[in-house]
């Protein structure tokens, strides 16, 4: 079999695991009302390992902007190990906890569940792709994206998938129609530009040789500049790093080389500031890689590649867009230096401990 066949395929597909999910959040539309119609949470901790981590602070980003409830994600492990006071333990207001993986076995994640629940007033809804994994049984409320199961190790339609989950349930808690509809689009703009993501990612693969990849992403996109970093390393193995934009001044800017690719999720929030930061990596000499809302004349002169993004999307709506392109890259990256993804070394598709 060639290498890479079962992830190659499980990004292709992952816009019909989008439109499951969606479908799967209408008819749970009542019980996931019902869920949040009892209580009003203090706050929101989304928790989970991995690229499941990663999700969580893209996810945390969106639920607190549409629902007004101080959200924040932590690695399962920090939360087990380090279990730092979460609010005061004689809040009348619950905690609302957010468990996110894909196989709903990871045991750090299972066990913080267990113990947060024993310790602090809390309702838990989680998210996962197995609704008899320990996760989804020991929850109060679970959404399961059956379609976004996956054979390959590493993350792809189920990271997209849950994500797409969790906006949809922010979404729904908030009474935001226009935000579900939006998120109902993602998957026809994907597969219709999808061609244009692999192209242009070819382009990138055949005409350079990075030594590193910088991914700059901040607010709801640091979430996803960590997952993008991620796929690279356990894909390709390549030197790659995540960074809020801004911060990589403070120090990581020093490791740049005219063979570093910057991939630079603009935002909108911080788009002055970011391009100001694209114009200072290329004068370092610096490649860059740019996902923008908006490309004009100034984003392409300070732009090796762009890839452009719906124009009619917030920051934290367009979230899933970015995935399929840098999961594309991390493939291609790893096809060229004869790897397999679909054995990455070292790893496994679920760590229990
Ligand atoms: C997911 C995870 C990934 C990691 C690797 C192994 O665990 O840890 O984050 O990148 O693919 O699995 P989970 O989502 O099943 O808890």
């Amino acid at each position: 079999m060639s290498k890479g066949v079962h992830t190659k395929k499980e990004i292709e597909e992952q816009a019909e695991s989008w439109d499951f999910i969606l479908r799967k959040l209408e008819e749970e539309r009542d019980r996931i009302k019902e869920f949040f119609k009892e209580s009003k949470f203090s706050e929101a901790i989304f928790f989970g390992a991995g690229s499941s981590y990663y999700l969580g602070l893209s996810a945390a980003a969106t639920f607190q902007k549409m629902t007004g409830v101080r959200s924040h994600a932590l690695p399962s492990s920090e939360l087990l190990l380090f279990p730092k006071p979460l609010g005061n333990k004689k809040k009348t207001e619950p905690i609302l906890l957010i468990p996110i993986s894909r196989s709903g076995k990871t045991t750090e994640t299972v066990l913080t569940l267990k113990r947060l629940k024993k310790l602090y007033p809390a309702k838990s809804l989680a998210v996962s792709c197995y609704s008899a994994s320990k996760l989804a049984i020991n929850s109060d409320l679970s959404i399961i994206a059956e379609k976004a199961q996956e054979k390959s190790i590493v993350m792809t339609k189920s990271f997209t998938s849950l994500l797409i989950g969790l906006q949809g349930i922010a979404s729904i808690y908030a009474d935001d129609e226009k935000f579900l509809t939006q998120l109902n689009s993602l998957s026809n703009y994907t597969k219709e530009n999808f061609p244009s993501f692999q192209r242009k990612v070819k382009k990138v693969t055949t005409e350079l040789q990075p030594d590193k990849y910088i991914y700059l992403g901040g607010g709801p996109l640091y979430g996803i500049a960590c997952e993008s970093m991620l796929k690279m390393k356990e894909m390709a193995l390549e030197s790659s790093e995540a960074y809020h934009p801004l911060e990589f001044r403070h120090g990581p800017k020093s490791i740049v080389t005219p063979e570093t690719l910057i991939i630079m999720f603009l935002s909108d929030s911080g788009f002055d500031y970011e391009k100001e930061l694209m114009r200072e990596m290329k004068d370092l000499g610096a490649k860059i890689l740019a996902f923008s809302k908006v490309i004009n004349n100034k984003i392409n002169k300070l732009s090796d590649y762009t890839i452009s993004l719906p124009s009619n999307l917030r920051e934290y709506q367009r979230l899933p867009l970015y995935l399929p392109p840098v999961q594309l890259l991390g493939l291609e990256t790893a096809l060229k230096k004869g790897l397999n993804p679909d054995k990455p070394q070292h790893l496994d598709q679920v760590v229990e401990l």
